[in-house]
C-alpha cells in the first residue's frame, strides 16, 4: 500500500491524476476551487508532499504557521514567485518546478499575442461579433507588420529562447535581449541573437518587446512609467512571465495615451483580477493565462512533478530542484 500521503491543490489532467493515485495516498482538491491560507495551513500539517500551483499563495508566514509534515512542494508549474522559496529553505521545505515541458506552449502564446497585438485580432473579432463589421475598406483596422521587425526580449531563459526560434525563424526576426547573465555564443548563434548590456537600449531599439524573466521581488515593476516611456512610440509590449514584472497602471497610462502603440497580456499582477483600466482599451490583448494550456503539456508537467516526487521519495535529488 502506498504510504506517502500527497495533495494536488488542484485537479489536473486525469492521466495524472490516476499515474499518482497509483503509487501514492493521493487526495484531489476535487471542487478545483483556490484553496484559503488556512485551507493551505492545514494541509501543510498533514500531508507529505503538497503539489500547488501559481493560484496557491505560499508566503513565509503560511508556511511557517503550517509547516510539520511536509517535506516537498512538487510544484505545477515553472514559475516559483507565489512560493517563498527562502522560508522553504528555513524550514527544511524541499520545492520543485516543472521547466522544459512548458516551454514551447508559453513561447507560442508570445507569438500570438504579438500577432494580435500588431494585427488587431482581438479588436477586429470584437468587431464581428458585435455585428459592427461593415465590409473590407483599405484604411480600416490597419495594423503593424510583424515579419522583419526587431525582438527585444527580457530575460533569455528556455522560454525565452523558445519565442527568438520561432520569432527569428518564422518570421525573419531580428533579435535582440537583456537578461542577468549574457548566453553562450552558441546560444547567440541560433537566433543571431544580441546582447544589450543596459534595458533600456533593448527598449529604444525594439518593435516589440516580449517579457521573460522570473517574477517575484527582484523583478516587480522591472517595467514601470519611466521605461515604457523608453519604447519607440509604435511598439509593442508582450508579458506571459509574471504580470507584477510590470506596472500594471502605469501600462494602462501608456497605452491610453499612446506612449506605445499596444500590448499583449497573458498574466497579472493580482490574478485573476485584471485592472479595470485594461477593458475600455483597444490596443491591448487581455487572455487568460493561457501559457501552458495544452493537453500534451498539462500532462507533461503532471509526469514532470510525478518524476521529482519519485526521486524525492527514493532519497534522491530530484532533476529540478529550486529549493
Ligand atoms: C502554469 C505558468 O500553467 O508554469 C508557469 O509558471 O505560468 C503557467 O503556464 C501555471 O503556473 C501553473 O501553476
Amino acid at each position: 500500500m502506498p504510504t506517502q500521503k500527497i495533495l494536488l491543490t488542484r485537479r489536473w489532467p486525469t492521466e495524472v491524476e490516476h499515474y499518482l493515485s497509483q503509487r501514492y495516498d493521493v487526495t484531489v482538491n476535487e471542487h478545483d476551487t483556490v484553496l484559503d491560507p488556512d485551507a493551505l495551513k492545514a494541509a501543510l500539517r498533514s500531508y507529505d508532499a503538497i503539489c500547488p500551483t501559481v493560484t496557491d499563495k505560499l508566503p513565509a508566514e503560511v508556511l511557517q504557521a503550517g509547516a510539520g509534515k511536509v517535506k516537498i512542494l512538487g510544484n505545477y508549474g515553472v514559475g516559483v514567485s507565489h512560493i517563498d522559496l527562502q522560508a522553504c529553505k528555513r524550514l527544511g521545505i524541499a520545492v520543485t518546478n516543472t521547466p522544459d515541458v512548458l516551454t514551447d506552449a508559453t513561447a507560442e502564446i508570445a507569438i500570438m499575442l504579438m500577432l494580435m497585438a500588431a494585427r488587431r485580432g482581438g479588436e477586429g473579432e470584437r468587431q464581428v461579433r458585435a455585428h459592427e463589421w461593415n465590409g473590407w475598406a483599405p484604411t480600416r483596422l490597419i495594423g503593424a507588420n510583424v515579419t522583419g521587425q526587431t525582438l527585444g526580449l527580457v530575460g533569455f531563459g528556455r522560454i525565452g529562447q523558445a519565442t527568438a526560434q520561432k520569432a527569428h525563424h518564422g518570421f525573419g526576426m531580428r533579435i535582440l535581449y537583456h537578461s542577468r547573465n549574457r548566453a553562450t555564443p552558441a546560444v547567440e548563434a541560433l537566433t543571431g541573437a544580441s546582447y544589450c548590456h543596459s534595458l533600456e537600449e533593448l527598449l529604444e531599439t525594439s518593435d516589440f518587446v516580449s517579457v521573460h524573466c522570473p517574477g517575484g521581488a527582484a523583478s516587480r515593476h522591472l517595467l514601470d512609467a519611466k521605461r515604457l516611456d523608453r519604447m519607440k512610440r509604435s511598439a509593442f509590449l508582450v508579458n506571459t512571465a509574471r504580470g507584477e514584472v510590470v506596472d500594471e497602471a502605469a501600462l494602462a497610462e501608456a497605452l491610453r495615451n499612446r506612449v506605445i502603440a499596444g500590448a499583449g497580456l497573458d498574466v497579472y499582477e493580482h490574478e485573476p483580477r485584471v485592472l479595470e483600466a485594461f477593458m475600455d482599451l483597444e490596443n491591448v490583448v487581455l487572455l487568460p493565462h493561457l501559457g501552458s494550456a495544452t493537453l500534451a503539456t498539462r500532462v507533461a508537467m503532471g509526469m514532470r512533478v510525478a518524476e521529482n516526487l519519485e526521486r524525492f521519495f527514493a532519497g534522491l535529488e530530484p532533476r529540478d530542484t529550486v529549493a
